[in-house]
């Protein structure tokens, strides 16, 4: 749950409506009125109980960038590249849909579709909202974008979530309230997601792609329909979310396709459809299945599809007079949930999640977990930066939501934001022009955050809610500097000569642990096993051996160690007084292509940790999974790439740990990675690739920028800390934290006014450590949306992993609270209006975690609800 807070200042008297949160909080939400909602029940046809029900879902998958800008897909420019324009497919398809009540379709994509609106006349928008009532246009997914799993970070998801379904509620009231998560086309599947989904009210889940032997084995079980529990912290059903394995992507049955963009013949009228093939239903549990009628860009004269459509359903239902049991209807995911649950069947448990993703023996989607690190690093620190943003508009009061010195404009980051997370977009898989459009939506939203800033001065505002100990590093000209705080009092502080050489690090560091940097040769795809090479999707190296690129590095020992492995490969080795962690600051590129051979640079670190080939990494920077090499949890897996097949995502930290020890690393964005050896932790940095590897981008990954014509130079930092298991998440948990909302250092010119006040805190009291200020942004004029968030997972911290208590009304400095009311993760629905269908599950509900709690203090005390199980 979360929650906006109604605020009026110098009012202290508080109206909490009522304040009950479930047992387990992991996001709190708080809003100022219920209001009672009535469901708008979705217009699904009849099905027939006797017979197999095909579900024809028109559908248009429309990414929010890839190949061309966003822009350039909403207006069908440069269709020399791709073609494709979403104005004529939402101009086409609603024309289509009044021609005749029976057509259904479904819209995804919430970051077209308001621009289209925008766009249209009163009538049409009057028009748009009947079939919207009807059912006949339905919203799944609904978020701004089609997030991608892989790369992305949980807050930065909800925002995109939060975005895309305000505008549909807005809009739209309970009917535009998308039932459905829709991520046909994401390359794998984080177990975070579906928690996400859950807590946002959806009742399903269907996507496209999962690993080639996994589906097989689902398939043969009957198993692509499942209940995911995608929580180990959460009771059940909290975290529970139905989910639905497409039969074939998300492409229509062969012999189908009749887009404008296909060959397929049309239905004639004297049809023979015995080539009406519905093997398919076989590998489903139920009498229903879903077909997915359409494809990337579709229906831009949906004529061509709905005419078709049309006779399809007419020909063969009227077969059903001469004994056929086939039944085919308009219908849309919501109608076919439906029919699911009405089933009434039990569903196998999933527990784990569905990376890395496969789609054959040789080709492992896991180089995109690091493609365009750069791009990956500005996105993250992009989301730090408006968080803070937000929390400035909130608590500036309403001069700083507007004029010259306001942050005034949070607007264009949001959006922004919420476009880097398209699947195509911080992965990593965009053509190179895409990727620097992203790059200049991010720029122009900062440009328009301009966050207020008070000799020179450095200003430095912490956005988490405790303080923190977080070194600041500046350029300076010469050795005469006194550094102070506000209060005039010195700060610790050292001016690092670039060559002065001071004995420290080099004893600390070879007691701990090895890290060298290596590389891996890029598969050119001359090879006897496949001809699949690296690419921006696919990671495929040489060989299973990395290259160490240099065996003695060059070292240089200051307050920092410096080291040269090659003249493009170096790192810098920190470790801060009070520090929990070693800083290790890498710098890579231009990655050398002179031999003709792409590279795919890796920071290794080597200990004596008995690891046994397990090791954690994060989902979306939030809940930690346990890996294990050459296994997965669900299945018999055949390994075939020894290192591409173990390669995770690590989106904030993974670790290695034995009895006695536990090594993790924070990462300051998304990168892939794994445990080859025991007791190793290998991370990819870098990559240069000088071949596409044929998934649709038809780009090398081959980055350049005007500042590095000769390649891409990156540099980044891993925060390692080594501690006894049992404490390492009260360090790695708020480190994380730190490094994803880091302070954010401003500057201001001049002396500063003698009024300026030199110290400023939001809160009225630090939260406890277990809570995590997730949200703070202003709603409406009135009105504030708060996240609080129970940071740690059941059981990983014996201190932490508590139930805890946070006082709202002594929460802010400079707010007062008048009312308070909850709302699910995404803020689109009032906590009366929140039911989910429940599932039964197969085998044994076996939740093991203790449940965190978080519980909101009102003047009715702790309110607790009761356990859900
Ligand atoms: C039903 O079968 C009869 C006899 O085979 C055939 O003439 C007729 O066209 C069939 N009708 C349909 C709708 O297939
Ligand atoms: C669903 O199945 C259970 C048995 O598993 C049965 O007790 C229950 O009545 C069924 N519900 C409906 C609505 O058919
Ligand atoms: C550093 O300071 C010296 C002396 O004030 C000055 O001559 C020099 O130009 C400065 N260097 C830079 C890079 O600003
Ligand atoms: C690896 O590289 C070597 C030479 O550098 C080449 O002979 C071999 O075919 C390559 N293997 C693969 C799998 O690309
Ligand atoms: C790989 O093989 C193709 C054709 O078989 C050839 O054109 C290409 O030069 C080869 N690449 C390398 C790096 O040997
Ligand atoms: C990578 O390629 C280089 C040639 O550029 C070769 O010397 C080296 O042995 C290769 N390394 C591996 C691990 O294949
Ligand atoms: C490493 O741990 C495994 C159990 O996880 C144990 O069987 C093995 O003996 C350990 N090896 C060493 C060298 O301690
Ligand atoms: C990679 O980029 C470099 C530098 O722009 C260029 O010289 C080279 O031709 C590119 N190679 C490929 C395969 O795109
Ligand atoms: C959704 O929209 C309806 C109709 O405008 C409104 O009454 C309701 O409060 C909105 N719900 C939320 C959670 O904002
Ligand atoms: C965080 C939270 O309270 N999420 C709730 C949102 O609403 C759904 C039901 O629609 C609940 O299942 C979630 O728990
Ligand atoms: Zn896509």
């Amino acid at each position: 749950m979360i929650g906006k807070i109604h605020k009026q200042m110098s009012h202290d008297s508080w109206l909490f409506s009522k304040m009950a949160t479930p047992d387990y909080t992991p996001f709190v939400f708080l809003l100022l009125l219920f209001q009672s909602g009535v469901w708008g029940v979705p217009s699904c046809h009849a099905t027939k109980p006797g017979m197999l029900n095909v579900h024809l879902v028109p559908h248009t998958h429309d990414d929010v960038g890839w190949l061309k800008t966003v822009d350039q897909y909403f207006y069908g420019d440069r269709n020399d590249i791709q073609h494709a324009g979403v104005q004529y497919i939402l101009d086409s398809v609603v024309d289509q849909l009044l021609k005749n009540p029976d057509r259904r379709f479904i819209y995804v994509e919430t970051a077209f579709f308001y621009r289209w609106w925008k766009q249209q006349t009163d009538d049409m928008q009057n028009t748009v909202k009947q079939l919207v009532n009807e059912g006949r246009l339905e919203f799944v997914n609904g978020g701004w974008c089609m997030s991608d799993e892989a790369t992305t970070h949980y807050s930065a998801v909800i925002d995109q979530m939060t975005m895309g379904l305000r505008f549909l509620n807005d809009t739209f009231g309970h009917c535009g309230r998308p039932r459905v998560a829709w991520h046909i086309d994401p390359f794998g599947h984080a177990r975070e997601h579906a928690s996400m989904f859950a807590q946002m009210g959806y009742d399903g889940f269907f996507f496209g792609r999962l690993d080639y032997q996994d589906r097989n084995r689902r398939m043969v079980a009957r198993e692509q329909e499942m209940l995911w529990r995608a929580s180990e912290s959460l009771t059940p059903p909290m975290a529970d979310l139905f989910t639905g394995i497409l039969p074939n992507g998300y492409n229509p049955p062969e012999g189908f396709c009749w887009d404008q963009s296909c060959d397929d013949p049309p239905i004639r009228d004297d049809p023979d459809l015995e080539d009406y093939n519905v093997d398919d239903a076989l590998v489903y549990k139920t009498n229903h299945i879903i077909m997915t009628m359409g494809s990337d860009f579709q229906y831009e004269n949906a004529n061509l599809w709905y005419k078709n459509l049309d006779k399809l359903i007419r020909y063969v239902n009227q077969m059903q007079s001469n004994g056929s049991e086939v039944n085919v209807l308009y219908s849309t995911p919501s109608c076919y949930l439906q029919e699911l649950h009405r089933a009434n069947l039990t569903w196998p448990l999933k527990g784990d999640d569905f990376f890395p993703y496969a789609d054959s023996a040789h080709d492992f989607w896991t180089g995109y977990f690091t493609s365009r690190p750069a791009l990956k690093r500005y996105e993250r620190i992009s989301n730090s930066y408006l968080q803070t943003c937000k929390q400035l508009e909130v608590l500036g009061g309403p001069i700083s939501r507007k004029g010259p010195f306001g942050a005034g404009d949070s607007e264009t980051l949001k959006k922004a934001m919420a476009v880097a997370q398209h699947h195509d977009a911080v992965s990593g898989t965009e053509k190179q022009h895409v990727a620097n459009d992203y790059a200049r939506k991010l720029a122009n939203g900062w440009a328009h955050c301009q966050v207020p800033t008070m000799c020179f001065s450095v200003n430095v505002y912490n956005p988490l809610a405790r303080p923190v100990s977080w070194p600041v590093r500046l350029p300076v000209n010469g050795t005469a500097y006194s550094i102070s705080d506000a209060k005039g009092k010195a700060v610790d502080s050292q001016v690092v000569s670039l060559c002065a050489s001071i004995v420290t690090l080099r004893d600390f560091l070879s007691s701990l642990f090895c890290v060298c940097l290596s590389r891996y040769n890029a598969s050119d795809g001359n090879n006897s096993e496949s001809i699949q090479m690296s690419g921006a999707y696919i990671f495929r190296p040489n060989t299973s051996t990395p290259f160490i690129i240099s065996k003695t590095a060059k070292i240089e020992t200051l307050q920092e160690v410096r080291q040269w492995f090659s003249p493009w490969v170096s790192q810098v080795v920190r470790l801060y007084t009070d520090s929990r962690a070693l800083e290790l600051e890498w710098t890579v590129g231009p990655v050398p292509i002179g031999d003709d051979l792409g590279k795919e640079v890796i920071s290794r670190l080597d200990s004596s940790i008995n690891s046994s080939g397990v090791f954690y990494t994060d989902s979306n920077g939030r809940e930690v999974l346990q890996r294990r090499k050459d296994y997965r949890p669900t299945w018999n897996l055949r390994q075939s790439e020894p290192i591409a097949g173990n390669y995770y995502p690590i989106n904030s930290r993974a670790y290695i740990k034995d009895d006695k020890d536990q090594l993790t690393v924070v990462t300051d964005r998304s990168q892939g990675g794994g445990s080859i050896q025991d007791g190793s932790l290998e991370i990819m940095l870098h990559r240069r690739l000088l071949y596409d590897d044929v998934r649709g981008v038809g780009e090398p990954l081959n980055e350049t920028s005007d500042i590095y014509p000769e390649g891409l130079v990156v540099r980044g930092r891993h925060l390692l800390s080594l501690s006894p298991p049992a404490t390492a998440a009260d360090t790695h948990r708020p480190l994380a934290q730190e490094v994803v909302l880091q302070p954010l250092i401003t500057f201001t010119d001049g002396e500063l006014h003698p009024s300026t006040r030199l110290e400023f805190s939001g809160l009225q009291a630090v939260l406890p450590p277990a809570v995590h200020l997730l949200t703070v942004s202003q709603w409406d004029q009135d009105t504030v949306l708060l996240r609080l968030e129970h940071q740690y997972q059941a059981s990983e911290s014996k201190e932490h992993s508590q139930p805890v208590t946070v006082n709202l009304q002594k929460l802010f400095s400079t707010l007062d609270m008048l009312g308070v009311s909850e709302m699910n993760l995404s803020a689109n629905q009032w906590k009366d209006e929140m039911t989910r269908l429940d599932w039964k599950a197969e085998s044994g509900t076996h939740h093991t975690g203790v449940t965190n709690q978080l519980c909101l203090l009102s003047p009715l005390g702790c309110v607790k609800t009761a356990d859900l199980l």
